[in-house]
């Protein structure tokens, strides 16, 4: 199995599983400065240009939500609850909230400050933020009311809604994300954060050189 990443959010939470789970795969670290996601041989396994992508046998999947659905049922793993179609459908419902409001709400403030430093393309703009700030109210009002009394996302236990919904959200002090009025919020960051594998999703120096899975 093959695992292509670069470090950013969508990879971290597919690597931070890989890792939890124990999952033996060849991690491929892409180089997206140098245009290696537009490569044609890249392109021909996600014509998204996007990571992660994971290659198993012939399965070619993209989209971290379905290969960290993938990864759990081949693990065995309830953090995909592929045998409870009840738990599927309360996972599915945080997966799709993620995608549709979620993500587009945090995603500005991680851009602008996570990304940017990471790949050294400029100061974040805080003034394009404050326009923001608004719809990541809102959404973090409904995660904030559903966690008061729930210490993960859904099925009373850790699932992968958690790792899809926290990846961004994760730096949400680093970020600047106008967070401090939901205390439910920061407590479930601060948990997932005691996950060793969670915590340093990323592969070894020497284990990203050589492409083996080898985790620090
Ligand atoms: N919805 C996709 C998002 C994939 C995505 O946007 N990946 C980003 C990294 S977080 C990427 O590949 N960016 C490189 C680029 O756009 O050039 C998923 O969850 O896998």
């Amino acid at each position: 199995m093959k695992i292509y990443w670069i470090r950013a959010q969508a990879p971290r939470r597919v690597l931070a599983l890989a890792k939890h789970l124990g999952i033996e795969a060849e991690l491929v670290e892409k180089d997206v400065v140098t245009g290696e996601l537009k490569a044609p041989d890249y392109v021909a396994l996600n014509p998204n240009m996007k990571v992660p992508t994971l290659v198993d046998g012939d399965l070619v999947l993209w989209e971290s939500s379905a290969i960290m659905a993938h990864l759990c049922i081949k693990a065995g793993s309830d953090m995909w609850p592929a045998q409870n179609p009840a738990e599927q459908v309360e996972v599915l419902r945080w997966l799709s909230w993620n995608d549709c409001h979620w993500s587009p709400a945090v995603g500005p403030f991680y851009f602008e400050h996570i990304v940017k430093a990471t790949f050294g393309i400029g100061a974040p703009d805080r003034e394009s933020l404050r326009k923001k700030a608004p719809d990541l109210l809102k959404c973090a009002e409904v995660l904030d009311g559903h966690l008061e009394n729930r210490t993960y996302v859904a099925c009373g236990r850790l699932t992968i809604a958690d790792f899809q919904l926290a990846s961004m959200a994760n730096y949400w002090r680093e970020s600047e994300m106008p967070l401090e009025p939901f205390p439910h919020i920061a407590r479930w960051i601060d948990e997932l954060k005691r996950i060793p594998a969670w915590a340093d999703p990323w592969p070894t120096e020497a284990a990203a050189q050589s492409g083996r899975a080898q985790h620090a």
